[in-house]
């Protein structure tokens, strides 16, 4: 370019001789990602194959799992899907074997599967809060383990990503459980960085704003609601999945490989206003 670059050698800055441009792609990557066929898990999917990826999406749903991969398919032929419900805890490490049988190594895992019963706190039951934890907390920490337990076995590097939420940060009514999961989630991004981390096991979290998903339909549909969103969110409208795919090519791209234990949060600007 100008000319402070074209000058002599001795000009340089120590180191600069390494410097290569960075180019994100995937290729030779395989990713598993849950909740791959709809919303944010499906975005997350297309951009990883569009970077180049293996990718398998977990879904309970047989039908939404094969219209996901009919798009998924066209952009690279070699996704897939499994079906398989992340609430059944107890049979988790039991998947994850069978899946790694069948497909190999994992060098990428994201968690997105997730789900919220959306009550106000003195109104929600045991089970309903069972539920949630379950699904969003403790299927999202068993799954990242059996990953990470086999890619330390294997002596192989790895990067998860957790897809947390605005409620990892803060709460508006109705979130108690929803909340508290994604909260848990953020600190979990932190402690499985920090002990995986000698492995180059790279954890890291993305954290949307409000998106427009299958989970957020009620809200996106209420027009007040969906008015106070664009107005509450700085860049003035809400997010799309295609807003978190490209962030989480990066966070799993080598581009990234000194980035661990962190969030980024994709808000349009939310949590950086009153
Ligand atoms: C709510 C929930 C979610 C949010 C999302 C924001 O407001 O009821 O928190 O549905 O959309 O997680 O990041």
């Amino acid at each position: 370019m100008g000319k402070e670059h074209s000058t002599g050698k001795k000009n340089r800055l120590p180191g600069e001789n390494q410097l290569t441009a960075a180019v994100l792609n995937l290729k030779g990557k395989q990713a598993l990602i849950t909740g791959g066929n709809s919303g944010i898990g499906f975005g997350i999917a297309n951009a990883l194959a569009t970077a180049g990826a293996t990718v398998v999406i977990i879904g309970r749903n047989g039908r939404k799992n094969e219209l996901a991969l009919k798009t998924l398919k066209g952009i690279n032929n070699s996704c897939y899907a499994l079906r398989f419900d992340l609430s059944r805890i107890e049979k988790i490490a039991e998947f994850y074997k069978d899946a790694e049988k069948e497909y190999g190594t994992f060098d990428i895992l994201v968690n997105c599967a997730g789900t919220t019963i959306r009550k106000r706190a003195d109104r929600i039951t045991l089970r309903e809060w069972e539920k949630v934890i379950g699904l969003n907390l403790t299927s999202t920490f068993i799954l990242t383990r059996e990953w990470a337990k086999s890619l330390i076995k294997k002596n192989a590097a790895g990067t998860c990503i957790i897809i947390l939420s605005l409620m990892s940060e803060v709460a508006r009514p109705t979130t108690a459980a929803y909340g508290a999961s994604k909260a848990a989630l953020r600190q979990l991004v932190r402690s499985l960085a920090v002990d995986w981390a000698k492995f180059n096991i790279r954890v890291n979290g993305i954290s949307p704003g409000y998106i427009k998903t299958e989970l957020t339909e009620p809200l996106y549909n209420d027009p007040e609601f969906s008015k106070w969103v664009r107005q509450r969110t700085p860049l003035g409208r809400w997010g799309k999945p295609d807003d978190i795919g490209p962030v989480a090519v990066f966070l799993c791209s080598d581009e990234a490989s000194f980035i661990t234990g962190h969030t980024i949060f994709v808000d349009g600007g939310f949590l950086a206003t009153i």
